[in-house]
Order: structure tokens, then sequence, then C-alpha cells
């Protein structure tokens, strides 16, 4: 099964809040990169990576690049191919846009091994289960007031979701009574019922994530995520131990040794593993593994559309996070209904690029 082509392209989307109709900045946009990974029979694998921002043009770049090295290489030795292309890429991994490119590339593999094996990539890594839950996320974010996230809390729930994500750590003015506040009010608008988790985006100091994280107890949040700077193991143990609410953390982790740290550490009660900075779908599901083994569950962090198979396929997959940024690349990919998201039948990824993505290539 001989790679022949890698193609790529930059592709950019509007910065839409779809979820709830909410606010959103007039003509913002979000790049992504694409890449399909082309077979000898014709088989087509595809992946995205993104968080270049300003360097998009050098992430795509790095895709080529390291694609062009795979060129005649065997589309199903994956690891084969990881370890190829870590040593041409010297030290520059594993963070940054050596492993942003990998996750891409390695995506599509896994894509190319479900198509070629009749099997959606679910299965392949374990077909735990066929559906999973997903909560909203992207509506209730801190740069909007309190009335439009109150407005959009109440949105998400007539349209069905039964677990949403906020944030805190406001921007601008705030102190930890308008922190708590912003909890209650949205807790107010859901109801008891439904499940609530709030980011903080390493924004907090230890103190602070303990000060305000036990000040929002009553109103039950079902996690609190990246409380503090996510390589402060030691500091996120002692927020972890403080608290009642459960601690997720791990996004912000690149490559799995580092997970080792937070697990041993018990510096996270819930892994969180983002599949462009763990380095694709091979690494994703190695962490998946070392979680099991500390009693954790996983969670996932932003492109849906592939993480749906990740968490269905482990026992401790627990919620997907339904971000929709990456839904418009796809053609009719898979979307929550009433909160729950069902593993595609086809083989590999079961999605498509869109056809005027597909003619860019
Ligand atoms: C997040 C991080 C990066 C981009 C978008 C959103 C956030 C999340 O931390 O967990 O969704
Ligand atoms: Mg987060």
């Amino acid at each position: 099964m001989k790679i022949t082509r890698v193609l790529s392209q930059i592709v950019q989307l509007p910065a839409d809040e779809p979820l709830a109709d909410g606010p959103q900045v007039a003509g913002a946009k979000r790049d992504f990169v694409v890449v399909k990974v082309v077979t000898a029979d014709g088989t087509e694998g595809l992946g995205v990576t993104f968080f270049g921002a300003a360097m998009v043009k050098a992430l795509r770049q790095a895709v080529d690049d390291l694609g062009a090295l795979m060129i005649g290489a065997d589309a199903l030795a994956i690891e084969r191919i990881v370890a190829k292309l870590r040593d041409a890429a010297s030290s520059a991994g594993p963070q940054g846009v050596f492993t942003l490119a990998l996750s891409a590339l390695d995506m599509a593999l896994w894509d190319i091994r479900g198509k070629v094996l009749g099997q959606p990539v679910a299965r392949l890594l374990g077909g735990h289960r066929d559906t999973v839950p997903a909560y909203a996320s992207g509506a209730l974010m801190r740069q909007f007031s309190l009335a439009e996230v109150e407005k959009s809390a109440g949105t998400l729930v007539s349209r069905g979701w039964g677990a949403m994500k906020t944030q805190l750590a406001l921007p601008g003015h705030t102190t930890p009574e308008i922190e708590v506040e912003r909890i209650r009010v949205i807790r107010e608008a859901i109801g008891p019922d439904v499940k609530l988790m709030c980011d903080i985006n390493q924004r907090w100091s230890v103190y602070q994530a303990v000060s305000i994280g036990q000040r929002v107890e009553p109103y039950h949040l079902h996690w609190l995520e990246d409380v503090t700077r996510a390589d402060d193991f030691q500091g996120l143990a002692t927020v972890t131990a403080a608290l009642k609410t459960p601690i997720a953390g791990g996004e912000y982790v690149w490559g799995i040794e580092p997970f080792r740290q937070l697990l041993e550490r018990r510096s996270v009660d819930i892994a969180m593993i983002d599949l462009v900075r763990v380095g694709g779908i091979t690494q994703w599901m190695k962490v998946a593994g070392m979680a099991e083994a500390f009693n954790i569950p996983v969670v996932s962090h932003l492109i849906p559309e592939v993480h749906v198979h990740l968490i269905a396929a482990v026992p401790n997959g627990e919620i997907v996070e339904y971000m929709p940024w990456t839904g418009g690349l796809f053609d009719d990919p898979v979307r929550p209904v009433k909160g729950m998201m069902t593993v595609p039948s086809t083989p590999g990824l079961g999605l498509r690029f869109t056809r005027e993505i597909e003619r860019g290539f």
C-alpha cells in the first residue's frame, strides 16, 4: 500500500458561533491546513491541523516537507513512518510545528488504514461503543457579556444539549465575586441537571484556582479545566487535591511523555488530549491507555469529527468536546443530535472534504 502523493492546502473558515447563534466578530476567520495522502491504488486519507495562526504558511510547508518523505512508504506501517519523520526533523519536536504537521499526516494514515481494512477507525482502535456524549463548546466564551452567555446557555438547553462549557478568568476588570456570579447565573439559566464545565486556559495562579474554585463548588461544575500553568504539574496537583470539583487538563501538553508526569503526580482528575499537540491518533491512543492505567477518564479537545472515533474506541473515553470550528471543512460531517454523537459506520474516518476544498487540491 505505497504512498504516491501527499497534497495540502490552507483553508480559511468563518469564525462563527453556530451552536447558540451567539455574538460573533464580523469577518473573523480561522486558518486550517488540510492534507490528503494518496496510495498507489487510489485510496485517499485525510487529515487536518491548525494553531499556526500567523505561522500557518510555515505549518503547511512542514506538512509538505514531511509528506514528501512519506512518498514510497507503506501507508500501513504508521510507526515506521512516524520514526522516519522524527529522525528527519532532528530536534524540531515535540513542541511546535513539527508535531502539528505530523498529526495531520498520522490522521490521514489512520483514515487510509480504515479504508483498506474496511472498518471505521473507532473499531480498529478498540470499538468500545458506537455512540458517545458530546458537550457544546465555544458558545459561552469569556469575552461575551454576562447577559449574552445567560441567553446562549438557555438556547443551548432548548436545543437539547445536556452538557456545555464556559470560561472564567474574565478579561478586563474582574473580581472573585464577578467570576462566581457568572457561574451562578449560568447554572440558574440551565438548571441543576445539565453538566457545566469551565475553562480557565491557564490564567489563574494556584492560589486563585483554589480560592475561586472553592467558591464555585456550590454550582457543581462537571470539571474545571486548565486552572493554572499547564507545565506546573505540582501546582495542578495542589489544586486537584484541594477541590472536590474534578480538574481537567492536558490540551496544552505536547507528545506523550509529559502526560506520564501529569498522571503520576495526580495533577488532573480528567486527562484532556489534544489531537494535534499529542502527535495524532497513534499517540492519542497511547495517552488514553496510560490514563486508563491510572483510573483516569479521557476527554477530547477540538476536531470532534475525528475525536468521536477516539472517545468511542477506548473504555475510559468520557465525552467529546463539540467545538464546531472544523465542521465547515467536511461534506455532511457527523454532528451531535440531542448531545449524542454516533460513530460513522463507513470505513476510515467517514469524512470527505467539501467539494470546494477538493477542487483546491
Ligand atoms: C480552546 C483552546 C484552543 C482553541 C479553542 C478553544 C479551549 C477549549 O481551551 O478547551 O476548548
Ligand atoms: Mg480548554
